[in-house]
C-alpha cells in the first residue's frame, strides 16, 4: 500500500510499510532518491533505497537483546494520519506508528511515532518521537537517505570537514574528517557526530547539488558500500552502488536521544536541488 503524489510541481511515493518514502522529484529534474531495481518489497524487509526510517536503535542492537539490523520500524505497518494539499501545492502527508506486537515483542510499549512528509520543491520530513512511558526513553533514530547520483566517484560532500565520525569500515576508530569535502573510493562507513551543519551533495556530471539540511539531528551517517559490499546486497543490482550514496540524517551512538517521560523529539530533514 503506498501513497503516490503527481503534480505540476513534484511527483512523490510512500510506502505505509516502514513510511518508507521511495520517490521524490521536482517537476523536470531526475529523481533525487535512489530506489534500487532489486528491492524485495516483501513484508520483512526493508525497501532497499529510498529513506528507511530507522528506530529505536541504528545499527545491530546494542544491549545484546534480539531484533533486526538498523530496529523495527522500517519493517512494519504504519497507519495515514493526515494528507492535505497545502495552499503552496505540497502534499503532506503524515503516518503514525503506535506500538504493535513486534515492537511489543522486542521491549518497546510506550511510544508514538510521526512521519510528517511534504512533497513538493523541496522534500521535508520530520520523525517526531513521544515517550509515552513513566521512564526515560533512551533510542536512536535515523532518515537513512539514499541519494541517486551519477557516479560516486565523481561526487564530493561538503559539510563534515574536520568532524569527528567513527569509520565502521576501520574497527570503529574514532577519526577526525579533513578540512576538505568528502570523496568517496572505497567502502565508506562514517558515523559523524556532534554535527548539526547542512551537507552538500556535489554532482558535476549531472550540473547539480543535493542539499540536506536537518535539525533536531547531531549525526549525519555517510555509506556507500563500494564493490565487494556490494556484492552481498541481493536486493541490489551489481552495479547500483555507483550511483548512490547514503546521506543519513540521524541520531546514533553517543548522540542517543535521552526522552524524558512525556516528552517529544523532533527531528527534521529538508532536501533540495540547487
Ligand atoms: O548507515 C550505514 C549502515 O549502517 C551500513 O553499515 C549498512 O549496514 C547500511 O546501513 C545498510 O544497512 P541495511 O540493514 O539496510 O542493509
Amino acid at each position: 500500500m503506498r501513497a503516490i503524489v503527481f503534480t505540476p510541481a513534484v511527483e512523490g511515493e510512500v510506502y505505509l510499510h516502514g513510511a518508507h518514502v521511495t520517490r521524490w522529484a521536482p517537476r523536470g529534474q531526475r529523481p533525487v532518491l535512489f530506489l534500487s531495481s532489486k528491492s524485495l518489497f516483501a513484508p520483512d524487509k526493508a525497501i532497499r533505497g529510498g529513506v528507511p526510517v530507522i528506530f529505536p536503535w541504528f545499527g545491530p542492537r546494542s544491549d545484546s537483546k534480539p531484533g533486526p539490523m538498523h530496529g523495527f520500524a522500517r519493517t512494519v505497518p504504519w497507519t495515514v494520519e493526515e494528507t492535505r494539499l497545502r495552499d503552496d501545492g505540497a502534499v503532506e502527508i503524515a503516518l503514525a506508528l503506535a506500538p504493535d506486537g513486534t515492537a511489543r515483542d522486542l521491549g518497546f510499549t510506550d511510544f508514538h511515532l510521526r512521519l510528517r512528509v511534504i512533497f513538493g520543491a523541496v522534500l521535508e520530513m520530520e520523525l517526531e518521537t513521544r515517550n509515552q512511558a513513566p521512564a526515560p526513553l533512551v533510542y536512536e533514530e535515523a532518515l537513512h537517505t539514499y541519494f541517486a547520483i551519477s557516479d560516486i566517484r565523481q561526487v564530493a560532500v561538503s559539510g563534515l570537514e574536520n568532524t569527528a565520525y567513527i569509520d565502521k569500515t576501520d574497527g570503529f576508530l574514532q577519526k577526525v574528517q579533513g578540512a576538505t569535502p568528502l570523496r568517496i573510493a572505497k567502502e565508506t562507513d562514517q558515523v559523524h557526530l556532534s554535527t548539526t551543519a547542512a551537507c552538500v551533495i556535489h554532482d558535476p556530471e549531472w550540473s547539480r547539488r543535493i542539499i540536506v539540511e536537518k535539525s533536531g539531528s547531531n549525526t549525519t551517517v555517510v555509506w556507500n558500500p563500494w564493490i565487494e559490499k556490494a556484492k552481498t546486497l541481493t536486493d541490489m543490482a551489481p552495479d547500483e552502488w555507483q550511483r548512490m550514496i547514503c546521506v543519513e540524517t540521524a541520531n546514533a551512538s553517543r548522540d542517543a536521544v535521552h526522552l524524558a517521560p512525556g516528552a517529544t523529539h523532533k527531528m527534521r530533514a529538508s532536501i533540495r536541488l540547487a
